[in-house]
């Protein structure tokens, strides 16, 4: 089945974080005609910042994003917080590939919806004092994580979510983000990324949709006909 869009945010390559292995799958059986990075693609951040690795395997898929391009599949590229060092490219548009901020994506039914990172959205925004620390947290217990996963088959990540404040912390960011698309007007829907918790709500006036990431749950939404879907890989 080929796809109108799909859409897909925080895969971190440059960073041991990111399940390159499953990506590259992803990448391998793409068939859409759109595909919208939703942010924190290539994590700049951290390869300047720790001195994370760049492995061979980030390369090949860089490779990969290319030859989309090459073949004209439309690639938007939206960027995320650790991309910063990209948004000198914000909005630099060549054939079928551009590179923004954020994205009004419109279904063939006619449908809006905007489509954004999600950390210039939320109380949890960059810079706020609660983000920095979700941010160092997040780094640190990652390779942890990794680490109990390998060994014992068990998810750090997926139980802190699942806590009490993990809830929390999620609802209220997918909170922020509906109440941000209700504001701007105009709009069927947010696609947002960040917060690494694939989700897909029906709110009262506007659709909350998150992509998920490439680090746990290896995740994307796709759209066929106006129709929204999340996947798992
Ligand atoms: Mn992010």
């Amino acid at each position: 089945m080929t796809y109108d869009a799909v859409f897909v945010s925080d895969v971190h390559l440059g960073t041991n974080r990111c399940n390159t292995k499953k990506f590259l799958d992803f990448l391998d059986n793409l068939d859409t005609k759109k595909l919208v990075f939703v942010g924190d693609i290539f994590d700049v951040y951290c390869i300047e910042k720790y001195h994370t690795k760049w492995e061979k395997e980030h390369t090949k898929a860089l490779h990969k994003i290319f030859s989309l391009v090459k073949s004209g599949v439309e690639v938007v590229y939206i960027l995320g917080n650790h991309e910063g060092e990209l948004r000198r490219y914000t909005d630099f548009k060549h054939k079928n590939f551009l590179m923004c901020n954020e994205y009004t994506y419109k279904t063939k039914s006619g449908t809006k919806y905007l489509c954004i990172h999600g950390d210039s959205c939320s109380e949890f925004s960059s810079g706020s004092w609660k983000q920095l620390c979700f941010n160092k947290g997040y780094e640190i217990i990652t390779p942890l994580s990794m680490w109990l996963s390998k060994l014992f088959k068990f998810s750090l990540v997926y139980f802190l979510k699942n806590t009490i404040n993990g809830k929390k912390y999620i609802a209220q960011y997918e909170n922020d983000l509906v109440k941000y698309c209700v504001r701007r007007k105009g709009y069927d829907g947010i696609i947002c990324g960040h917060i690494h918790h694939a989700n897909k709500l029906d709110f009262d006036k506007v659709t909350y949709m998150c992509c998920g990431d490439f680090v746990d749950t290896c995740s994307a939404i796709v759209e066929k006909n106006g129709k929204f879907e999340l996947m798992y890989y």
